[in-house]
Formats: structure tokens, sequence, C-alpha cells
């Protein structure tokens, strides 16, 4: 399988670091903002939706959107929960990270940390993002304060796919990672996981 990838991009990394987790390789194609290998992969429409991540199988089908590969990845695996109404829960997080949390969390790590995305980084968009995003790191923290891992008692796609852009949060989005602390023991038993990658790895 060929993974079109984007090195410094969260939706990416969860890609890399479940494949990682669950011993499958990948042949990787890094594709980063604004690099030839990016505009080529796009001029040979190798990116469904024009986005990274894509993964190209071995019968040459291409399947786009990181959580979609992430099932694809994960299901049989250990990561993928036993039972109907754990998998339904899992994909709701998975839901919800697209929908709530990735737009801010990861918005505002880009805002602050490529040059590109400078000029959108007025100081009332990054207060506002800075505030959404501590209340979506409370809707994790209140979860996380009674489980370990997001569903059921095993982690799940939900924690691989969360960790991607909750685990820079602090560091490249400037949030206040200190008021949550079931989140940063969570953080800390996923990086734990064996075969755990980090998104330089
Ligand atoms: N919802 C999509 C988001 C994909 C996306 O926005 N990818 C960005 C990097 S995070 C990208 O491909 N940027 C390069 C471009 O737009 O040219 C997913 O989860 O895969």
């Amino acid at each position: 399988m060929r993974l079109y990838s984007m090195p410094s991009s969260g939706n990416s990394y969860k890609v890399r670091l479940l494949a990682a987790l669950t011993g499958q390789s990948l042949d990787r194609v890094d594709c980063e903002y604004g690099s030839a290998a990016l505009q080529q992969a796009k001029d040979q429409g190798a990116l469904p939706f024009g986005k990274l991540p894509a993964l190209r199988l071995d019968d040459g089908t291409t399947l786009a959107e990181s959580n979609a590969i992430l099932c694809y990845l994960g299901e049989g695996t250990a990561y993928w929960p036993p039972s109907r109404t754990l998998r339904a829960q899992m994909l709701g997080w998975m839901f919800w990270e697209q929908y709530n949390h990735e737009p801010v969390i990861a918005v505002r790590q880009a805002l602050v940390s490529y040059p590109h995305r400078a000029a959108d980084a007025t100081p009332d968009r990054l207060a506002d993002l800075l505030d959404r995003g501590h209340a979506l790191l409370s809707v994790m923290e209140d979860h996380l304060a009674t489980q370990d891992w997001l569903v059921g008692d095993a982690a799940s796609l939900a924690d691989i796919c969360l960790y991607a852009y909750t685990h820079s949060a602090g560091a490249r989005g400037g949030f206040d990672m200190n008021r949550f602390p079931a989140v940063r023991g969570w953080l800390a038993r996923v990086a734990a996981l064996p075969g755990h990658v980090t998104i330089d790895g």
C-alpha cells in the first residue's frame, strides 16, 4: 500500500501511527505543503479529494479522508472494538474530531506554525480559537477523568485519531494543557503503546 502523506500534518500522522502500532508497512510518499511532490500527486490524480492523506491499495483503489483510512487499516486489529455499540461510540468521537476538534485545535496550530498561514493569524481569530479549543479540550477532560480510553477499556481508533492533534496542542498550538491533567495522562498512555512513533518518526 502507498500512503500519500504530509509529514507535518496530524491527519497524515494518525494514519502513520496506526500503521506502526499494528505492524502494517506502507510505502510512503511525503508531500509537504508547497512541495513539488504534492503538486505531482495532485496532477497525477493520486488524491481523490485533492487532500492528504490518501492511501492507494494494491488493487489500485485509492482511499481518501484520514478517518476512513483508519477504519480500513484498523478493522480486525486490536484497535477495532469488539461490539457494535463500542464501534458506534468510536465513530462518534471520530466524527466529533473532524467536525469540532480539528477545525479549532489543528487550525490554531497551523495558523501559528505555517508561514503561509500567517496572514490569517489575526489576534481576534487566535483568541477565539484559543477559547473554543479550551472548551473542546474540557469535553475530553471530563470524559477521560473517569476512564483511561475514549471508548470501552482499551485503546481504539478514536484514541489514535484524537491523539494526532491533541498531543501537539500545547507546544504547537499554544493551548494551556496544564488545565487538562486527565488529557495529559491519556496522551502519555497513547505514547506508551507498543510500536508508537512520533510525528517525526
Ligand atoms: N478531512 C480531511 C482533511 C484533509 C486535509 O485538509 N489535508 C491537508 C493537510 S492537513 C492538505 O492536504 N493540505 C494540502 C492542500 O490542501 O493542498 C482528512 O481528515 O483527511
